[in-house]
């Protein structure tokens, strides 16, 4: 039997074998972790989600998604290591235990999988999903600029050439729209954590205007708190603050649209490095990515968990 120990979380890999390695993992952990599928993709591919639950109804629940941008793949990667990070902890560290005790981890690894498939077979640097445009002869659509928040807005594109197009309206994407029905039939998130690359960053609502939130103190606090605590592994630093505040302006991103939907602690890291090798990170810096990060995610998890 193989085992999910085999897997090599030191190499990037190929959307087959994610999937494949997955399903090893839903083997090795039965009692914590299944497989749900959200969806299709644009090209027909199955859009996986794992989901770490320890039982009950339709519990509080955290979603965590990697590679929705398909060239960033370090996320990918540090999905991977952190799906197995938690199914190794649960019943061992007293945080993931209370955690998975009383809500539920849903984690979208290839959240644009034609994307990533693309990456692998013809153009490692691209980043949209591979819709076809209608009049035109680009290919894709941002799938973070391409939610219900600030559609449109500043930071987004009607141009179906460019890197930040936003779509012909608002979850155009089956991508994206997969994840907007499953978060409003289950109707019970309390934070979605996105995650992306590369600028070392956590930032929180909103980016699709310049004023804060009414949870703008707590968020930033919490920010704090988790950029000190992954800084404290290997000394890599994250800046911190709202979207339009810290990065940029940008209509029609995940965690607007999560934010305005009722899911208050609603967060996007973006991952290392800070532009020397940018979406090339060498896979010699998966591991290290991943082991800092986990604190940061713990962090944002038990606070949710406590209030
Ligand atoms: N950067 C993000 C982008 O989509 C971002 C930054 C994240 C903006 C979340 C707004 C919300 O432009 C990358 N590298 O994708
Ligand atoms: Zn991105």
């Amino acid at each position: 039997k193989r085992s999910s120990r085999m897997f090599d979380f030191t190499s990037y890999h190929t959307i087959d074998e994610i999937y494949e390695w997955m399903d090893v993992l839903v083997e090795d952990h039965a009692s914590l972790v299944s497989k749900v599928q959200i969806g299709q993709s644009y090209e027909q591919r199955p859009l996986l989600v794992l989901k770490f639950s320890t039982g009950g109804s339709n519990r509080p629940a955290i979603w965590l998604d990697t590679g929705i941008h398909a060239r960033e793949w370090i996320t990918q990667a540090t999905g991977v290591w952190t799906a197995n990070k938690i199914a190794k902890e649960y019943g061992q560290d007293p945080s993931v235990t209370a955690i998975l005790d009383s809500m539920d981890i849903f984690l979208e690894i290839v959240t644009n999988p034609d994307g990533f498939a693309f990456t692998h077979s013809s153009n490692r640097l691209w980043r949209k999903t591979r819709s076809i445009n209608a009049g035109s002869r680009c290919v894709g659509v941002d799938p973070n600029r391409n939610w219900d928040a600030g559609f449109g807005g500043a930071g987004s594109s009607s141009n179906p050439c460019s890197e930040t197009y936003h779509g012909p309206h608002a979850h155009s994407e089956k991508e994206v729209r997969a994840i907007v029905d499953f978060i409003r039939a289950h109707g019970n998130f309390k934070s979605v954590i996105s995650i992306h690359s590369y600028s070392q960053m956590l930032l929180f609502p909103y980016g699709y205007r310049r004023a804060p939130t009414p949870d703008h103190q707590e968020m930033n606090e919490l920010a704090k708190k988790a950029v000190s605590d992954l800084a404290a592994v290997f000394g890599t630093k994250y800046t911190y603050g709202s979207i339009a505040n810290t990065i940029y302006m940008a209509g029609g991103t995940t965690i607007d649209w999560a934010y305005d939907n009722g899911v208050k602690y609603s967060f996007t890291l973006e991952l290392r490095d800070s532009g020397r090798y940018g979406f090339l990170l060498p896979s010699s810096q998966i591991v290290p990515t991943a082991t800092e990060t986990w604190p940061a995610l713990l962090d944002i998890m038990v606070h949710v968990l406590e209030h």
